[in-house]
């Protein structure tokens, strides 16, 4: 398959090292190296993103806009293969290269807010620089992606079809999901009221999707762009909630390593206000904290959803992966919410603190 691929790209697989990278559910990461190149070789998982080249048009099309718009942003578009295509289709599986961006580096955990602010403000950077950017031409990648009241039916039907076994083996987790159906009406009201614009979203802003300087740690770009398509701020913010705040993640088994640090949070507002508080409406701000809320319980609900459906979905090492991914969210999601009342009051004094300096200004 290397040698095929590769080939495409006028690259012989002889002279690489090729080695899995990365730590993703979805689709198979490679990095290909030897002492003068290095790129990045994936296969998108088609059984997911069914139209993988509506990928390549949006990459293609926000690439065409930068270019021409902010030149000196660093986007990490495919490289051509020697057809000219930004792909290349083998065997019906679906492969593209991307350049590994020279003394670059990531990180699978936030350990320090510091990291939390840059990474945040990277993709708050993303959105800000395509807010002009007409968003209707980007095509969905995976249609309703991050829909809680469609992820929400899903889990419902598979509640319906699961077998007794795995259906009393999630009860607690059920029960919790059934629990929190109000974060799902939430959502429905903050969509209805128009509160929220339909942006340029990366959609998985996890840690290890941000570059970093290897010198200095500093933000260099954000990568993984396959989901980047219209959607709602709070996926980002969300997301940067549900996988920064604990320094364990999903994959912890002993919950009792999950832990809320309002640091984190405080440093996620930071660097992602820092470049979209000009952008975000007054009603958008509002739904910050709900942010969270959001992301958290919809991962829960796609993971026990997915466990129900037999582990059809993710990736899984061991029978109950889900059901513990499933249930690890849970319990970050009651934790994130015992933690609102302190989020709320970190937003209030920032807000409060810029308002007296910018009396301090006037005066
Ligand atoms: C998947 O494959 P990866 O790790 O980039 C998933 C995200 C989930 C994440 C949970 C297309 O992302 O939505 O948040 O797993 N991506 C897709 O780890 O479903
Ligand atoms: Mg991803």
């Amino acid at each position: 398959m290397f040698q095929a691929v590769l080939g495409a790209y006028g690259l012989n697989a002889e002279q690489f090292k090729i080695e899995p990278f990365g730590s993703g559910l979805i689709n198979h990461t490679w990095k290909v190296y030897n002492e003068q190149q290095a790129y990045i070789l994936q296969e998108v998982n088609t059984e997911v993103f069914r139209e993988p080249q509506h990928i390549a048009h949006n990459i293609e099309t926000i690439k065409k806009y930068l270019d021409q718009t902010a030149p000196k942003y660093l986007f990490v578009a495919p490289i051509e293969a020697t057809n000219g295509g930004d792909f290349i289709v083998i065997d019906d599986h679906f492969y593209r290269i991307f350049p590994f961006v020279e003394n670059s580096c990531s990180i699978d955990f936030v350990h320090h807010p510091e990291q939390a602010y840059h990474a945040a403000k990277q993709f708050g950077k993303f959105t800000r620089m395509l807010c002009a950017f007409n968003v209707k031409k980007l095509k969905a990648t995976i249609e309703d992606f991050h829909n809680l009241p469609l992820r929400v039916e899903q889990f419902k039907k598979a509640l319906e079809q699961a077998s007794n076994e795995r259906i009393s083996k999630a009860k607690f987790a059920i029960e919790e999901i059934i629990k929190h159906y109000h974060i799902e009406e939430q959502y429905v009201h903050m969509v209805d009221s128009g509160a929220l614009n339909l942006r340029v979203i990366h959609h998985d802003t996890k840690i290890s999707n941000v570059l970093l300087q290897v010198k200095t740690g500093l933000g260099l770009c954000v990568i993984d762009l396959d989901t980047v398509m219209p959607g709602y701020f709070i996926s980002d913010v969300g997301d940067m909630m549900r996988t920064y705040l604990s320094e364990a993640n999903e994959e912890e088994r002993d919950f009792n390593k999950i832990a809320i640090r309002t640091d984190v949070f405080a440093a996620i507002h930071k660097g992602y206000m820092e470049e979209m508080d000009q952008v975000l409406g007054f009603a958008e701000k509002q739904f910050f904290i709900y942010a969270g809320n959001f992301m958290i319980y919809m991962q829960a609900v796609r993971f026990i959803a997915d466990f129900l459906n037999g582990d059809i979905y993710y990736k899984t090492t061991y029978p109950e992966h889900n059901l513990v991914r499933g249930l690890n969210q849970i319990d970050l999601l009651n934790k994130y919410i015992a933690k609102e009342p302190e989020f709320e009051e970190i937003i209030k004094k920032i807000n409060e603190d810029r308002l007296s300096d910018s009396k301090t200004i006037l005066n």
